[in-house]
């Protein structure tokens, strides 16, 4: 078997990699582990950036996005019982919409198939070549091989592909919380996400349509889901969003609950010979800024256009450039992720000389225009190289 772009993982990055090379008149195969099923129903992000809906309308899967996401002007950052508006549009000029990962695979999935595209469920790749370029994946019993010109690793943190980067650099900070996250059949208690900082922890109140919710609660490392009965989320997720203006928050049934990690993790290059790291398999955000996805989103965009300017030029310029381009917006952010994590989470270590400090960095920009816009500026998303 050949093909000209192998692409091992069928996540975001994946899936928008095979789109965008197939509009381009540029073969490939997604080779993705697990089925269909698992792929389009894991609960992850749920934030895009405007470079991200610009993207997946200008490439034709915006349909179903335009219709059924929530453009959002703004964000709320909560704390000492009260809340502060972030006009995000009124100080960026853009938007951001609120549309589940799972929404972006299922439309994803749907028009590769629609247009022919190979994609191999239940297929994981157990070897990759990255000079021959060639990779080795076990499928429906057999073990088979996949020769090629490129292969793009978007097999997510825990893949086969940054390990056959060899000479590899890693950065990494793991945090001393994760996330508890729930998806609720309840009506949203508000129309824009609450990011609430208070002494017993961070709470975000995210949604995903007008009758379901998302919510996130900061619980210790090592935190077993066992000891969160959905009582006593909806307890503390209230406690944390209590304000002194009568707010409510909207119980309801938990359809969904799963403990996140937090971290931040870059890999030094994203390339090795014919092999190209994107997404989470190159680097990792806590998913306080909502950077994940869109930037798994970027770095697919920067290498479609590489590898349509090597076909269609024979120039390898822009591959051979691919790594750095992604790793300036990496690193920013990188930064906006771990600002955004600290500013707002607490740190069981943290001294009460730094909760203080935190506090006046939280009413800095809670109340300077110059502050917010630096907020607001990162999480819409800086323009795409
Ligand atoms: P993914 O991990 O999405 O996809 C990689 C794919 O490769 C997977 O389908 C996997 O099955 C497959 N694969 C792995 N090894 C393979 C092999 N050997 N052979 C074949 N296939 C293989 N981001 C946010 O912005 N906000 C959030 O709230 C948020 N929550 C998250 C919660 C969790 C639990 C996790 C893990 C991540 C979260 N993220 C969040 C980040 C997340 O959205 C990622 O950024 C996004 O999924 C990145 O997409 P991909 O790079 O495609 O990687
Ligand atoms: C989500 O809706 O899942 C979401 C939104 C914003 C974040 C993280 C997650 O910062």
């Amino acid at each position: 078997m050949r093909t000209q772009v192998a692409i091992i993982g069928g996540g975001p990055a994946g899936l928008l990699l095979s789109h965008l090379l197939h509009l381009q008149g540029i073969d490939s195969v997604v080779l993705e582990s697990r089925d269909r099923d698992y792929v389009e129903h894991r609960q992850r992000a749920g934030m895009l950036e405007q470079g991200t809906t610009d993207a997946l309308r200008d490439s034709g899967v915006g349909e179903r996005l335009d219709r059924e996401g929530l453009v959002h002007h703004g964000l709320e950052l909560r704390f000492g019982g009260a809340g502060h508006r972030i006009p995000l549009t009124g100080l960026t000029g853009r938007t951001v919409t609120v549309y589940a990962q799972t929404e972006i695979v299922k439309d994803l999935v749907a028009r590769r198939l629609a247009d022919g595209g190979d994609i191999r469920f239940e297929a994981e790749v157990v070897d990759l070549d990255a000079s021959a370029p060639r990779v080795t994946y076990r499928g429906g019993g057999e073990t088979r091989t996949l020769d090629c010109d490129y292969i793009a690793g978007c097999d997510g943190f825990h893949g086969v592909s940054r390990p056959a980067v060899p000479g590899l650099r890693t950065f990494s900070r793991d945090y001393p919380f994760a996330w508890l996250g729930i998806l609720a059949g309840v009506r949203p208690s508000t129309e824009e996400l609450i990011y609430a900082s208070h002494d017993r922890g961070f709470a975000l109140h995210s949604l995903r349509s007008p009758t379901v919710s998302r919510l996130y609660l900061q619980v210790p490392p090592d935190e077993d889901i066992a000891a969160w009965p959905d009582a006593r989320i909806w307890d503390e997720l209230a406690a944390r969003f209590a304000t002194g203006d009568g707010w409510k928050l909207h119980e309801g049934p938990v359809t969904d609950k799963a403990i996140t990690p937090m971290r931040s993790f870059v890999a030094e290059p994203m390339r090795h010979d014919r092999l190209f790291l994107a997404g989470d398999a190159g680097h990792i955000v806590p998913p306080t800024g909502a950077k994940g996805l869109n930037l798994a989103v970027s770095d697919v965009i920067i290498l479609a256009r590489a590898l349509t300017e090597r076909y269609a030029t024979g120039s390898e310029t822009l591959l051979d450039g691919y790594s750095d381009a992604c790793l300036r917006r990496v690193w920013r952010a990188e930064h906006f992720s771990y600002w955004m994590t600290t500013l707002l989470h607490v740190d069981p270590a943290a001294t009460a000389f730094e909760r203080r400090l935190q506090r006046a960095h939280l009413d800095y920009v809670a109340s300077s225009e110059a502050a917010a816009t630096s907020l607001a500026e990162n999480y819409v998303g800086l323009p795409i190289e």
